[in-house]
């Protein structure tokens, strides 16, 4: 049967492009950490190490350090013909989801984790490799911060830990 949804891939595929998504999902900042922060930032962003050609993904958090609701209404870089927001659902079937999303709330003082299985800048199509230990450039876009660019680096899945076979 023909789909008409170009990313419904099934999940196991999902769980090896993305990695195992059982994780926990709090990030626990400390008092310390964050005393010094202010503005948008985007923490910790890396991306799946990947040949051109192909199509990675880029995690990390979302910070919102200010008083003010913002809105992610786009990414962009030149390391691949698409870069998109994204997020992956589960669907019916064993069936993961992953569905573009164009205006992502990031309310005041609150932040939001891409993680594989979840949230995360899908990069379609690199026009590069993308090699462990290169840093490459994205632009995060918001409708109040502005544009914000991300140093992210280029890791491989299971430096982050996120391979953990012992949930199956
Ligand atoms: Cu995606």
């Amino acid at each position: 049967m023909k789909t008409k949804f170009k990313f419904l891939i099934p999940l196991f595929a999902v769980l090896i492009l993305l990695g195992c998504a059982k994780q926990n999902d709090e990030v626990k900042q400390p008092e310390e950490s964050t005393a010094h922060m202010s503005g948008m930032m985007v923490h910790n962003a890396w991306i799946r190490q990947a040949a051109e050609g192909t199509t990675t993904a880029l995690f990390g958090m979302i910070m919102n350090h200010t008083e003010v609701n913002d809105t992610l209404i786009g990414v962009s870089s030149d390391l691949a013909q698409l870069t998109e927001f994204h997020e992956t659902y589960q669907k019916e079937d064993d069936m993961m989801g992953m569905r573009h999303i164009e205006a992502q709330p990031i309310d005041a003082n609150s932040s939001l984790i891409l993680k594989p299985g979840s949230y995360h800048v899908m990069l379609i199509r690199l026009n590069q490799d993308l090699n462990v230990g290169n840093t490459k450039e994205i632009t995060f876009h918001f409708k109040h911060a502005g544009d914000i660019k991300v140093e992210a680096i280029v890791k491989e899945m299971n430096e982050m830990g996120s391979m953990d076979h012992s949930q199956h």
